[in-house]
């Protein structure tokens, strides 16, 4: 079933009890961030919903954040499945694209603001790490390019500072698509025309923060995830295309050739990340929708919206690899969110032979090289999602001298703060390369049995908690 807006899915969100609406009113500038980081920090990942703050202090407009990824099961309502389904309903949306359709007008046009009507600031845009931000910024916005030779439209989520009225600052990447278009633009000595969508149905969003190959349109592919395709209507200002249901669109241009300071900003590794000289972008044109509301990312420190994002989406890349293509025998496939999704690799597999543990992690380290600063790979039995029993396999199943080893200079996750001292540095070229840890903490030889009590006589006792203990719910086991 595909989800027409933001609105109809947030409407499904409060059908499954997923969205705690705030009534009570907040500070844009403090407050929401507060309220989303204790949120994220003391409701676990299974219960956490999704939220939004209707009553924003000095606004009329609603900030919604962990609508994509505030768990796993919000992901997958995002994607119209459920969550054993995530990984083949991103391999089918990918195998079957489905065009976008070009229609005339749609609800998003319902206000239309030029000149000295366009204001950024007129809507809540969050502080998100007070005290060390400069500004505002969009953690959530879906920025559209094109490719100026072939017209090919592409969409990616990259972070926005909100610097003057009409005036944003926005850090693409050195690896990421939009950055080949503004190339594209500068080499002509032209401005980059860009539209920044706002709040969309959540396929949309999906598709902009997953990484796809270059030429292939985000758009159809969310198409191809809702089953239908996605209504596009054309912009103000610029000649891109953008969802005709989105709730918000900001028009304009890069300036060609221009970079300019921006940031510092708390970044998802869970540190501030340094300042950057980034493109300028001039505000040409502000449509939105009657009463609009304002969708956000919580990122910064994990856990967050963003490392839960990121775990799946690279999850799903790394497993597919390692078992369809390779055809290893891995059972799963684990990035920890305390690393932000990116340092930490934890696999389980059923070791057929000697060496295999190597190639499994070389194949895991070649889906994207920047990933698994350390990757640990246990047997089977070890239930990795489990950070106690993880932790067991790494006390007795190691052997620092032997199982342990180093690669050096492979790419590096560049906002990882252990690369350099200062922020000057962080982003410099030096910079781009990392090392990694492979750690073997699998059996190399013959155990002796694990010391509990046959698996019978536990299951006895389970199944008989209530005689035990007067109450039937029972304390998490490891094993
Ligand atoms: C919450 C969040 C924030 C992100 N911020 C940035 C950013 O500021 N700059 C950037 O280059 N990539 C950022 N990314 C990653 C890109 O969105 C992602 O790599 C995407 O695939 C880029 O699209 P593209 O491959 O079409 O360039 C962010 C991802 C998430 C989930
Ligand atoms: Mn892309």
């Amino acid at each position: 079933m595909a989800y027409k807006d933001l609105r109809e899915y947030l409407e499904t969100l409060k059908k499954h009890e997923k969205l705690k609406v705030i009534d009570k009113e907040v500070d844009k500038d403090w407050e929401i961030s507060a309220v989303g980081r204790v949120a994220f920090q003391s409701i676990n990942q299974k219960d956490r919903p999704a939220l939004m703050f209707t009553n924003v202090k000095g606004y009329n407009t609603p900030v919604v954040f962990g609508i994509l990824g505030g768990s796993r099961e919000i992901y997958s309502l995002a994607l119209g499945t459920t969550e054993d389904k995530i990984q083949e309903k991103w391999a089918e949306a990918q195998q079957r694209p489905i065009e976008p359709n070009i229609v005339q007008t749609g609800p998003v046009k319902e206000n239309i603001l030029k000149g000295d009507e366009i204001d950024v600031f007129k809507f809540p845009v969050p502080t998100w790490t007070r005290e060390h931000d400069p500004a505002p910024y969009l953690t959530s916005p879906f920025i559209f390019t094109k490719d100026p030779e072939t017209g090919e439209q592409n969409v990616g989520t990259y972070r926005v500072q909100l610097k003057e009225k009409n005036k944003l600052g926005v850090w693409v990447n050195f690896v990421q698509h939009a950055r080949k278009h503004v190339e594209m633009y500068d080499e002509r000595n032209e401005p980059t025309p860009v539209a920044i969508v706002l709040g969309t149905d959540p396929t949309i969003g999906l598709c902009s923060v997953a990484r796809t190959v270059y030429g292939l349109d985000e758009v159809a592919v969310a198409g191809g995830l809702r089953g239908e395709a996605v209504d596009l209507v054309k912009c103000e200002t610029v000649d891109l295309h953008v969802p005709a249901t989105a709730e918000i669109v900001i028009e304009g241009y890069f300036r060609p050739n221009e970079l300019e300071i921006e940031g510092p900003f708390g970044e998802y590794p869970g540190y501030m990340g340094p300042k950057a000289m980034s493109y300028v972008m001039d505000v040409t044109c502000i449509t939105h929708r009657n009463d609009p509301i304002y969708q956000a990312f919580l990122s910064q420190m994990p856990p967050s919206e963003s490392s839960m994002i990121r775990s799946i989406g690279r999850e799903a890349a790394i497993y597919k690899t390692l078992v369809k293509d390779l055809r290893l025998p891995v059972k799963d496939v684990h990035l920890l969110e305390a690393g932000g999704a990116a340092a930490y690799l934890a696999i389980s597999m059923k070791k057929e032979h000697e060496g295999q543990v190597r190639q499994v992690m070389l194949g895991a380290w070649s889906v994207d090289p920047t990933l698994a600063k350390f990757c640990v790979v246990v047997d089977e039995d070890i239930d990795i999602r489990d950070q106690f029993m993880l932790n067991w396999a790494l006390s007795w199943r190691v052997q620092p001298h032997k199982d342990i080893f180093i690669v050096e200079d492979m790419p590096a996750v560049r906002l990882d703060p252990s690369q350099a001292a200062d922020e000057v540095t962080q982003l410099d070229k030096s910079r781009r390369t990392s090392s990694k840890m492979g750690i073997d903490a699998t059996k190399k030889h013959q155990f002796p049995a694990i010391a509990m009590p046959p698996e019978e006589d536990l299951k006895k006792v389970r199944s008989n908690w209530g005689s035990y203990w007067n109450t039937e719910n029972l304390v998490k086991t490891h094993l």
